[in-house]
């Protein structure tokens, strides 16, 4: 069943561990087996220790196929071969040395004498000395592999290698210094500080916060204006960054500690400078240490309105309802725009209505929206094609995911229920402060709207047909190296952080991604500076709206094949957004050639500090 899914899910079995386990069952049927058939007979020679080292063996290797399959996995490497066959081997010879061992069997003591015995004898060390050779040499072997640094430290996808192009600092990959004409400046300090913050409920929580609030202050911004954030790190000891989700700006803008910045330690600070190109719904969050620091609270929201008079009239906030929406959870609080428990929000009649859903949490989050018909008019800030009208599903939010609901403020309430926990979430009251809403059906059968086969397909910029290289992923769990410790790692094609090679990518190559799950839970595939088109899941080509994301949730035993064109020269970290499985290995980069960075190294926070 799993090979029909793909040789990524069944390699190691089929090539090690099925062998491995019929090794056993041929071992026990073969050696074992006709002695036990003559003891049964009472013809035995009351000498069972060859059967008892057969199945002993048997056992060891049956076993030992199933640690691969659990520890090790996808790809099978000669070193994980060489040391399994070589633990088993040597498992079956201090069994032999147990069950025949002098003093242990008077047979032998008392045969010792014969001829015949004797020779046994010998040959019984002399298979002991080449196995035990056998092992030392093949476990020395194993384990040397194991610990060569890649081969490679670039993959091409099938394009040409790395050329001779003068190289391009990341450094100077900056943002613009001016707005667009008729633009303004949107300037912010961002102090990163430890702060006590009090939720609604009257909870506090221990928080690192931008300004002492949780989330950070909001950015917004018109098209076109130029966006300048000072980051200040007053007291964050691990340091910190600002990381602009799904934004597609210059590279030294990205906020990526030990590749596009030092981290910016207590007492530090630095100016992040772009435009505001892109609408729609974005955030921002630490990219230093962030499996901690995003968790206790270093994020904040990004909105860009456009600034065509038609589109603006659509988003405009005046008259209308726009609320933007972070979820995060707090030691297992959810909160959503810094508020936990229900919120209430007077909304009049007939009021165009569009809220912002931001999941800043490292696993999914389920969303419904009961008691009005909307629309899903944008995914992680890119618009969808003619998005249909819906109601009564369950929208799958992924980590770092966006999406906008647009809605006609009915003259009945509305609510919005996050992960199907109808006491907390969001209402919105047609009639002011009106007590007693309407009862909420229980959501947690509502079907899921596939975004995959919503809205209508529309031309999409290339034709994936001229891919230019093509990267394969295979995300697992197994041991390996992360910042050199051996770890039960999050991995990718079987390595973890940093030895996973770059992807390496010219300006301007169309590329695409397999990414495969193998694990048993879901990874949130998260490129940077680059927005990627789904392609298809499962090999079932996308046939609703081009679906453009930041973040697509691969779910476990899912392949996911997605594209983008390469126009955004870089090194782009391409990782997990479920931040603590990034921290444990599973992230890469995307290398373009000729660009270099002077960050990496200690001073700009070890790459594994990186996230
Ligand atoms: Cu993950």
């Amino acid at each position: 069943m799993l090979a029909g899914r793909g040789w990524w899910f069944v390699q190691e079995k089929v090539l090690l561990g099925l062998p491995m386990l019929g090794a056993a069952g041929a071992a026990a049927v073969l050696l074992a087996g006709p002695r036990l058939l003559a003891a049964r007979r009472g013809r035995g020679d009351g000498r069972s220790a060859g059967a008892v080292v057969s199945m002993l063996t048997a056992g060891y290797a049956a076993l030992a196929g199933l640690v691969v399959t659990f520890l090790v996995g996808y790809p099978l490497t000669l070193s994980t071969a060489l040391i399994t066959i070589s633990l088993v081997c040597a498992g079956a010879l201090l069994t032999a040395r147990a069950v025949t061992a002098p003093g242990r069997n008077t047979a032998d003591e008392d045969l010792a004498q014969a001829p015949k015995a004797r020779r046994a004898i010998s040959r019984r060390r002399l298979i002991a000395w080449t196995g035990g050779a056998f092992v030392v040499t093949a476990t020395g072997a194993g384990s040397g592999l194991s610990f060569l640094p890649a081969a490679e430290s670039v993959t091409l996808g099938g394009g040409r290698g790395r050329s001779s192009r003068a190289a391009l600092s990341v450094a100077d990959l900056r943002g613009a210094r001016s707005p667009a004409p008729g633009g303004a400046v949107r300037r912010h300090v961002l102090t990163a500080k430890e702060a006590t913050v009090r939720l609604p409920s009257g909870r506090e929580i221990d928080a690192w916060t931008y300004n002492g609030e949780v989330p950070g202050p909001a950015i917004t911004a018109t098209q076109g204006d130029l966006i300048e954030v000072r980051l200040r790190n007053a007291d964050i000891s691990d340091g910190v960054t600002l990381h602009w989700h799904g934004y597609d700006v210059p590279c030294g803008e990205d906020g990526a500690p030990g590749v596009t910045q030092m981290t910016v330690r207590p007492g530090e600070d630095f100016v992040y400078r772009f435009r505001a190109d892109q609408v729609g719904t974005y955030w921002y969050h630490t990219h230093h240490a962030s499996h901690l620091g995003v968790h206790k609270g270093l994020y904040g929201t990004l909105v860009v309105g456009p600034r065509d008079a038609r589109r603006a009239d659509e988003h405009s906030a005046a008259e209308h309802l726009d609320l933007t929406l972070p979820v995060h959870t707090f030691n297992g609080t959810v909160t959503i725009a810094g508020r936990d428990g229900q919120t209430a929000h007077p909304t009049p009649p007939g009021t165009p209505t569009r809220l912002r859903l931001i999941n800043t949490d490292s696993d999914p989050h389920r969303i419904v929206l009961a008691g009005t018909p909307f629309r899903v008019t944008a995914v992680d800030g890119r618009d969808l094609n003619q998005p249909g009208e819906v109601s009564n599903v369950g929208l799958h939010l992924p980590a770092g995911g966006r999406y906008d609901l647009v809605f006609l403020m009915p003259d009945t309430p509305v609510a919005l229920v996050v992960d199907d926990d109808r006491d907390g979430g969001l209402r919105l009251r047609p009639h002011g402060d009106a007590p007693g809403d309407a009862h909420i059906e229980d959501t947690s059968n509502l079907p899921e709207l596939d975004l995959l086969r919503y809205g209508a397909p529309a031309a999409v910029p290339f034709d994936i047909r001229d891919a230019d290289r093509h990267f394969t992923m295979v995300l697992d769990r197994g041991v390996a190296l992360v910042d050199g410790q051996p770890t039960y790692a999050h991995t990718v094609n079987g390595r973890g952080h940093p030895s996973i090679p770059d992807q390496l990518v010219v300006d301007g190559d169309l590329v695409r991604f397999t990414v495969v799950n193998r694990s048993l839970e879901t990874h949130p595939w998260h490129l940077h500076g680059h927005p990627v088109l789904i392609l298809s899941r499962d090999g079932t080509p996308s046939t609703g709206s081009p679906l453009w994301v930041d973040t697509f949730d691969v779910r476990p035993g899912e392949t996911w094949e997605v594209a983008f064109r390469a126009t955004n020269p870089g090194i782009w970290m391409n990782h997990c957004h479920n931040l603590p499985h990034a921290h444990q290995g599973m992230m890469l980069r995307l290398h373009y050639d000729g660009v270099t960075t002077p960050f990496a190294g200690a001073h700009g926070g070890s790459a594994g500090h990186a996230h």
